[in-house]
């Protein structure tokens, strides 16, 4: 399969290169490095010190002798993008090129405004790209949980039958996010399936939850193939943050009372997510969606895990509740449905307290780097 990887540089996009490569996939990477300057800009760097993105193919030709071919480009420039499906022509694209921050999104007016133009265009840039040069490519867009908010049903993957004065219809599952960031996935979502509905493409939506874990059995051959890994309160998800923090004997930061609850999921099944959604496409004309988690966990429940696996590490882990920066209920029901992806051969890393434990000797290899000043910014969603 030709594949193009957009958003090639990140947490995601880099171990996904070298997944679909290692399994004999020609492989184009394509990005911007916005994530990198923008952390550079906030002095929230990740923990490991990744090489570019060329030096990085170039370690990945090195060890394993396969080829990724990488652009350096912003694809919300149309002619750029165009250029690339023009040159390639691949069979499926992967869409992880927005900006993936939530708090980031909340920090201002400039950065919310950044946000919806990055997000919103590269996403209807993808669809002009896909009608114009072959309708039959696979678009696989990462999505996320949070459009769906925490509703007070049982949420259903991605689309909801309802029967109204005695008629039935089939609508996308109602959308309520929490953040700019998240909404603008919403828009992307509408966008999307506007576009499949009028153009017929085939369109794979992951509607993923927060993702832990610093490496895969690919990033596992060389250190210098570990992807970037951010545990700063703009970039780093709940879980890795909370790692680090217990590794730099910083208090867990349990944002308000801690209830909250998502779907979580190894950085290793989101590997297998993508690898499987792409091996198996979406029809034409179908958007299809697949609710990415393995398993659900609360706030306070992650905080407990790392505590007792921590403490017995000698890592003496403390708990801390703070003021919630966010504006996000705190005791709600949360049941989501997530049976595609396991129906397509997904095989869970759940976590265990092996995966905590061998989480915490990596990162305790890089505990001099660590920033503490990056753990708390304290950006307000008020
Ligand atoms: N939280 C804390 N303490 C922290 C950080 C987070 O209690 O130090 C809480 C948050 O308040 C929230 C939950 O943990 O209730 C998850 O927060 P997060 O920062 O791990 O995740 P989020 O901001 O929602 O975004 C991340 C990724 C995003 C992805 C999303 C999936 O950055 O790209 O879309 O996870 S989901 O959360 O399901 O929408």
């Amino acid at each position: 399969m030709k594949i193009l990887i957009l958003g090639a540089d990140g947490y995601l996009g880099w171990p996904s290169c070298l997944y679909f490569s290692r399994r004999d996939h020609e492989v184009t990477g394509v990005d911007n490095y916005f994530r990198r300057n923008a952390a550079t800009e906030l002095d929230c760097e990740s923990l490991i010190p990744a090489p570019n993105l060329l030096q990085r193919a170039n370690i990945w030709k090195e060890v394993t002798g396969r080829s990724i071919k990488v652009h350096i480009g912003d694809i919300t420039n149309y002619e750029f993008l165009l250029s690339l499906f023009r040159e390639y022509n691949p069979d499926a694209v992967i869409h992880y090129a927005e900006q993936p921050s939530a708090p980031y999104s909340m920090m201002s007016r400039d950065k919310a405004a950044f946000t919806v133009q990055n997000n919103l265009i590269s996403t209807l840039n993808i669809m002009y790209a896909v009608k114009e040069v072959n309708p039959e490519c696979h678009i696989i867009k990462l999505g996320t949980m949070g459009e769906y908010g925490t509703p007070n049903i049982d949420i259903e993957e991605g689309w909801l039958e309802i029967e109204h004065n005695s008629r039935k219809d089939r609508f996308l599952f109602p959308r309520q996010a929490g953040s700019l960031y998240h909404t603008t996935k919403v828009q992307d979502t509408d966008m999307i399936w506007f576009y499949v509905r009028t153009w017929g493409l085939g369109v794979t939506d992951l509607m993923q939850g927060p993702v832990y874990g610093l490496s895969t059995e690919e990033t596992d051959l060389d250190p210098r193939l570990t992807p970037s890994f951010h545990y700063d309160e703009i970039f780093g998800t709940v879980l890795n943050r909370f790692i680090v923090q217990a590794v730099a004997g910083y208090p867990l930061t349990v944002f308000g009372k801690g209830n909250q609850t998502r779907g979580f999921l190894n950085l290793r099944d989101t590997m297998q997510c993508v690898y499987l959604s792409a091996s198996r496409p979406a029809a034409r004309g179908q958007l299809r969606v697949f609710n990415q988690l393995t398993e659900q966990f609360s706030v306070n429940q992650l905080a407990e895990k790392v505590k007792i696996v921590g403490d017995r590490l000698g890592y003496n882990v403390v708990i801390k509740h703070i003021n919630n920066p966010r504006v996000e209920k705190e005791d709600h029901y949360y049941n989501v449905k997530y049976t595609g992806l396991f129906d397509l051969g997904l095989k869970p890393h759940y976590l265990t307290d092996e995966i905590l434990e061998s989480f915490f000797a990596v990162t305790d290899t890089y505990k001099d780097l660590i920033n503490r000043d990056a753990f708390f910014r304290g950006v307000s969603w008020k």
